[in-house]
């Protein structure tokens, strides 16, 4: 795990939207302000073309693209 980073800011703003749209994970969206009361944690590929060159170079078994963990957290 490469990285890691999270999504904050007042309730009702739209969070888990964007979450859902960025990661592997959905989390339930809510009209109500403060319906979230646990955080979500998602994965998100980050596939990269220059890994394939790099191989030209120096050949792998296997070559495995990095990810970014995004932890959707309930509103302020
Ligand atoms: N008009 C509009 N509504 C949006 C947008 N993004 C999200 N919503 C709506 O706003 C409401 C709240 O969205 P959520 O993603 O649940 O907001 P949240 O910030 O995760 O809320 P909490 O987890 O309770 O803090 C939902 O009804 C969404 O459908 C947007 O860009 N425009
Ligand atoms: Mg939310």
């Amino acid at each position: 795990m490469a990285l890691q980073c999270g999504i904050i800011g007042i309730t009702n703003v739209g969070k888990t939207t964007i979450f859902n749209c960025i990661s592997n994970t959905k989390g339930e969206t809510n009209a109500f302000a403060f319906s979230a009361t646990k955080s979500n944690i998602g994965v998100v590929q980050v596939p990269d073309k220059r890994l394939y060159e790099l191989e030209k170079h120096q050949v792998t078994e296997k070559i495995i693209h990095t990810t970014v963990e995004i932890v959707d957290i309930p509103g302020f």
